[in-house]
């Protein structure tokens, strides 16, 4: 006998889930925008660029698009992302560019899969490291020709 609650568990709640996956967004709009002259990884905004999912366990879509410069020609931006603490990628990180005009901005989209992920509570931070100079990211903050919105976006597909 197909009774509610057996409808309930599994019909109705895979379709909400289907419906509204676990998902962490944000977009930026920030007082001022974000800089490092850091070599090694760091986060870039510990409460801003970090989103905490609750997953029922699979993969996660990670998305980043953001703009950036740097002060200085032959600098650079890497990018990795952690989860829970661990940087996914490691070594230069998942993407880079180098900058070979001072202070050009250029835009940089960050996709990037986890998979296999458990089940439970999960926290994606995205972190950056420059090679010299100081690096910028863009964060909606009134710059002439530079007021735009980095989002950063975390989604369990499967
Ligand atoms: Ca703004």
């Amino acid at each position: 006998l197909a009774t509610a609650s057996l409808l309930n568990t599994h019909l109705r709640d895979q379709l909400d889930f289907l419906k509204a996956p676990p998902t962490g967004n944000k977009t930026l709009n920030e007082a001022a925008n974000y800089t490092t002259n850091s070599t090694s990884f760091v986060d870039i905004d510990s409460t801003n660029l970090s989103l905490t999912i609750n997953t029922a366990g699979g993969d996660v879509l990670i998305i980043f698009t953001g703009t950036f410069s740097h002060n200085t020609a032959g600098g650079r931006v890497f990018l990795d992302v952690s989860v829970d603490g661990t940087d996914m990628f490691g070594d230069d990180g998942l993407v880079t560019h180098g900058c070979e005009t001072a202070n050009r901005q250029y835009a940089v989209t960050l996709v990037a899969w986890k998979l296999s992920l458990s089940a439970g509570s999960h926290t994606f931070r995205l972190r950056w490291r420059t090679n010299t100079g100081i690096l910028t990211l863009y964060a909606g903050a009134g710059t002439s020709l530079g007021d735009v919105h980095p989002q950063f976006v975390v989604r369990e597909v499967s």
